[in-house]
């Protein structure tokens, strides 16, 4: 949950400021492309229409030279061949030598007012195709511009115009016409490029390449646009839009007619270009974004190191003390979640002391500290089992303070509680490490001694009574009744030597107290 809210926290708003600039970014980008597009149409067809105008201009004052009027003037009306012939030659080397010096013209022509071919500057003439209402066109306008079309003699693309001959600027006496070679158009073309990889074209109006900024050579083998498509946005050329060039190319691009050519202008640049910054916005958003899911992911496993791992133990190990186990290991944790750890192992330790302490006190005798008679019922039950598997033996003697209930009556139980303290110590001084004292009752004790017969403890039982006898400050004379027996002599159970000495010590009391009875013996006075 930690990582999902991290990489949530860092995805949602980079994704959302990436959205907004990129919609921004797009919009602007947009706009600029078609501001480069419109000025590069609009600038292409205003350069057309000059050009169109010098072609004109250049046709008028060849065919208004006074070369080309007198010789014209003196055709149809001479009679004579060789005057005819002669004249023809002038114009014929004329039209040579201007279209030496202009290379636009790959042809210069003069055609009677029928259309015919009367003179030519090029070796053979050219064919010479004039739109059909050229008649109309030319007194009219006094100018005809043909259809362009690719001349496969000269590869390349050419236009006829045509302009008359006039006498005294009256009579139309014939026409003077020229084949434009329209690849020096490609120079005009070529400032108005708009972009990078942008192209400037020129179509017919059904779509047919005429020149290319892009490829001047090869405008007859380009793919043509898609008529539909330059009818519809020719007709609209308000704004720049978005379409599918010739090539098939998603390009952003404006068409513009040419009013004096019948002629579309096109100016495009590909949309790839257009939003190449869109990409690099995109890759640089997705890869800030994986850099981001990358250190939130960091970050997150980080945390479930720091918090989540540290909690889910604390909370095992807690389940573990509810179950009553007290062995838990904790690795040390820092913050909040090591103040926990510590407090709980704290808690732990706590708890493990008080169980030990409990049990302590529940074999422990609270007046003497001695072993109480539960432990020693335990450990006896234990040390048969070991002697008998061992074949050892071990004794036990029952112990019981003499006419103790006077003594209390006589000095108080204060005093008497003093008392039992102070056999607790003598017994336990006189005992080794491996023998067991415990108070079996009221005043009574028993002792336990491993690997022990019953004569070595009647030896270490009458040192212990000759002791408490001899115990300075004794308020009046408290003697001890000692019975004693052996495993596995006198019994073959707990239970049955327990039974044994206590038989003995009530022989010992019978026998006038203060004194040991082993079992199965005599009465043996010890009194000292
Ligand atoms: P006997 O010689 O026959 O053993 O006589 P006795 O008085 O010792 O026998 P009895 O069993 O009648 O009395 C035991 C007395 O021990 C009774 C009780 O007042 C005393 N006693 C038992 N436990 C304690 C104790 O914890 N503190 C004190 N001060 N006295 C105790
Ligand atoms: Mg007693
Ligand atoms: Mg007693």
């Amino acid at each position: 949950m930690i990582l999902v809210l991290a990489a949530l926290a860092t995805l949602l708003p980079s994704f959302a400021t990436t959205w907004i600039s990129y919609v921004e970014n797009k919009r602007s980008l947009a706009a600029k492309a078609k501001q480069e597009l419109l000025s590069a149409s609009v600038q292409t067809a205003r350069e057309l229409d000059l050009w169109l105008k010098d072609r004109r201009n250049d046709l008028r004052v060849f065919a208004s030279s006074y070369e080309v009027t007198e010789n014209v003037a003196r055709l149809p009306q001479s009679t004579d061949r060789a005057e005819s012939s002669g004249s023809r030659r002038r114009l014929t080397d004329y039209l040579r030598s201007v279209r030496e010096r202009f290379d636009d013209y790959t042809d210069i022509r003069i055609l009677d007012s029928e259309g015919r071919i009367v003179a030519a500057g090029a070796e053979p003439a050219k064919a010479v195709t004039l739109p059909a209402d050229w008649q109309a066109q030319i007194r009219s306008q006094q100018f005809v511009v043909g259809q362009a079309y690719w001349d496969e003699a000269s590869s390349a693309p050419e236009m006829v115009i045509a302009v008359p001959i006039l006498t005294n600027g009256e009579t139309i006496l014939g026409l003077m016409t020229a084949t434009v070679d329209l690849h020096a158009l490609a120079a005009t073309l070529r400032p108005f490029v708009p972009g990078e990889a942008g192209g400037v074209s020129l179509l017919t109006e059904e779509g047919s390449p005429i020149i290319s900024s892009g490829d001047v050579d090869a405008a007859s083998r380009l793919p043509r646009y898609d008529a539909e498509l330059v009818r519809v946005r020719a007709a609209d050329d308000s704004e720049p839009s978005e379409f599918l060039n010739a090539a098939g190319e998603q390009v952003v691009g404006h068409m513009r007619q040419v009013p004096a050519l019948d002629w579309v202008v096109v100016a495009e640049i590909p949309a790839a270009e257009v939003y190449r910054e869109l990409a690099r916005l995109r890759n640089s958003a997705f890869l800030i974004a994986a850099v981001t899911l990358v250190l939130a992911g960091g970050l997150g496993y980080v945390l479930g190191l720091l918090i989540v791992q540290p909690l889910d133990r604390l909370t095992k190990a807690a389940a573990k003390v509810a179950g009553g186990s007290l062995d838990v290991a904790l690795p040390a944790a820092r913050g909040e979640i090591g103040y926990l750890t510590d407090v709980f192992k704290n808690m732990v330790v706590r708890l493990r002391e008080g169980r030990q302490e409990l049990e302590r006190l529940s074999v422990t005798d609270g007046l003497t500290g001695l072993s109480n008679r539960r432990r020693m019922t335990e450990v006896l039950r234990s040390e048969v089992l070991r002697s008998q598997r061992l074949k050892h033996t071990f004794a036990v003697f029952m112990m019981d303070v003499d006419h103790f209930k006077l003594y209390n009556d006589t000095h108080g139980h204060p005093a008497g509680d003093e008392l039992l303290k102070q056999l607790a110590t003598i017994l336990r001084e006189e005992t080794r490490e491996v023998d067991l004292v415990a108070r079996y009752g009221g005043e009574e004790f028993l002792v336990l001694l491993p690997e022990t017969k019953a004569r070595g403890a009647a030896d270490l039982a009458d040192r212990m009574r000759r002791r408490l006898e001899a115990l300075p400050g004794q308020a009046g004379h408290v003697t001890l009744s000692i019975g004693v027996a052996e495993f596995p002599l006198h019994g073959d159970t707990g239970e049955k030597l327990i039974d044994v000495a206590d038989a003995a010590l009530y022989e010992a009391k019978r026998g006038g107290r203060n004194r040991v009875i082993v079992a199965g013996t005599p009465i043996r006075a010890v009194r000292g």
